[in-house]
């Protein structure tokens, strides 16, 4: 079995002396209260991670990007290379979140294009996919998330898959238990069906309105490899809560 992994999107929060604080304090707990076989991640804003690193010092917790540009160099003002994040000591790197395709004009292609040139660059992408309120209603959230499987992963992906509902990002309203197994289930159908038998071994996440409250419940469904956790990874109680219910 894979190992969990509860990774923090900390998106456009805070300012450094904040994410700062916030990794000291998570630092510190799990240093005096280890978990094992878990891996955690943290993903601050681009102008925390160079801080952030420094802050970790070597804790076992890991560092992310919450996005990258698909190319490593050149004329792309205001964009951040893959090999950009590694050198600031990141190994993984959120890719196609629901936010940045709807703020940025994300299609599949980038994302797939993106996921490419991070692995290339030695990166672990997370490639985001979930349905929009609109596409479940309509009956549309299976056929919506083979198209992203389709789209947003490149042949030989070893990355990691988060089922993100769209409609369960920030709004405290977390998909059912069933409800995650069941598009669990079917991702990693989905999976096995595109790219073969060597995706079984891929880890699916699930991510919206993650929190201390209900990671317990989320964390112990079949086949859900961990969590990406936005607004409750803002606040240490409530993330370390959720890294230590793992099972
Ligand atoms: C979904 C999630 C983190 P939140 O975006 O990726 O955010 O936990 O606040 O719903």
């Amino acid at each position: 079995m894979s190992t969990p992994i509860i990774v923090g999107n900390w998106k456009m929060n805070g300012l450094s002396a904040d994410s700062v604080d916030r990794v000291k304090q998570i630092t510190a707990s799990l240093a005096a209260e280890p978990v094992s076989g878990v891996e955690v991640v943290v993903c601050p804003p681009f102008t925390h991670l160079s801080l952030v690193h420094q802050t970790l010092n070597g804790s076992t917790v890991a560092l992310g990007a919450q996005d990258c540009h698909k190319d490593d160099k050149g004329a792309h003002t205001g964009d951040i290379a893959p090999s950009m994040l590694k050198d600031v000591g990141a190994s993984y790197v959120i890719l196609g979140h629901s936010e940045r395709r709807r703020d940025h004009g994300e299609v599949d292609e980038t994302v797939r294009e993106k996921a490419v040139s991070a692995a290339q660059a030695g990166l672990t992408p997370i490639v985001c996919i979930g349905e929009t309120e609109d596409q479940r209603q309509s009956g549309e959230a299976e056929d919506t998330l083979g198209w992203q499987i389709k789209g947003s992963l490149p042949d030989g992906f070893t990355g990691i898959v988060a089922y993100e509902p769209v409609w369960a990002i920030g709004t405290g309203l977390a998909a059912t238990p069933e409800d995650i197994k069941s598009t669990v289930a079917f991702i990693r159908a989905e999976l096995v069906r595109q790219f073969g038998d060597a995706s079984k071994s891929l880890r699916i996440l699930y991510g919206g309105s993650v929190d201390a409250g209900n990671a317990a419940s989320i964390l112990s469904i079949p086949d859900v490899a961990g969590a990406l956790v936005g607004g409750a990874s803002l606040k240490p109680d409530a993330f370390l809560s959720i890294i230590r219910a793992v099972p």
